[in-house]
């Protein structure tokens, strides 16, 4: 029913798309005569410049086609795959520019949920994992996940370096931006990523109690290219956001760090 619903809204957002975007192609990947809803976020994605139609992608249903981190992930979980966890509330958010989302955080106090997978778990309930465009925004997604329960503190080997749910930025996945970690950030929602508020390096003892230097993005630090968005990075619950290597989460395979909530963010009430 919920999908059903996204699809209807999505199909209105692209006939207003189609109005003004000249000649588009529908393209009916599982060539069964109808446009399903992950045709239909393909098209989004293209028309919002997300995905370039003219690439040479094999699979376009395929989310690694249009997040292009997957590669180094394993994303395919499902909700009824995801052990435990609890969805809040929704809530709604009006910003400093007058645009009104909706946000759910789900709680997993299992953890061990790579960035990839949340993200795409966050698309099949209809929206997308949380996006703060905006410093209002970033602060209102903040308040929502202060909250120690959703936090991981590393040991003494990271001196106790404290992380928070993944963000809906990422990292373009080519090799003219590997050499700038701070290049080619995108926002799942498909914005511009004007607004930015990663973590910077304090030393002050009281908010940042880790020695080393924590200004992010740090990228290639320790060997990892790290290409998508979570909150943290200081010994501190703060709404500064790190970039990560896109396996961290999950606990087998990844970084050995994780985290124990993700936030979803709908354009329409879900
Ligand atoms: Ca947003
Ligand atoms: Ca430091
Ligand atoms: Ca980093």
């Amino acid at each position: 029913m919920k999908k059903n619903l996204v699809f209807i809204m999505g199909y209105l957002v692209l006939i207003v798309h189609l109005a003004t975007a000249g000649e588009i192609t529908i393209h009916d990947f599982k060539d069964n005569g109808k446009i399903e809803l992950e045709e239909l976020i393909y098209l989004l994605n293209v028309l919002s410049g997300a995905v370039n139609e003219s690439s040479t992608d094999a699979n376009p249903l395929d989310i690694t086609d249009y997040y292009p981190l997957s590669k180094y992930s394993n994303i395919y979980i499902t909700w009824d795959g995801l052990a435990n966890y609890t969805r809040k509330d929704v809530v709604s958010y009006t910003n400093n520019a007058g645009v009104k989302h909706y946000y759910e955080v789900i709680e997993i106090p299992n953890g061990d949920l790579e960035w990839m997978a949340a993200a795409y778990l966050a698309q099949q309930a209809g929206g997308y994992l949380v996006c703060p465009e905006t410093e209002d925004e970033n602060e209102f997604v903040f308040n929502l996940i202060n909250n120690s329960n959703y936090w991981f503190t590393w040991n003494q080997t990271h001196n106790y370096v404290t992380s928070g749910p993944p963000i809906g930025g990422f990292q373009e996945d080519s090799s003219a931006v590997e050499s700038d970690s701070a290049a080619g950030w995108m926002w799942l929602s498909g914005e511009k990523m004007d607004f930015t508020n990663w973590c910077q390096n304090l030393d002050d003892g009281v908010l940042d109690k880790d020695p080393r230097n924590n200004t992010q993005p740090n990228d290639a630090m320790g060997g990892y290219i790290q290409d998508a968005m979570f909150y943290g990075e200081i010994t501190s619950r703060v709404p500064t956001w790190g970039d990560f290597p896109v396996r961290f989460g999950d606990v087998q395979g990844g970084e050995g760090g994780t985290y124990y909530a993700f936030v979803i963010e709908y354009n329409s009430k879900p």
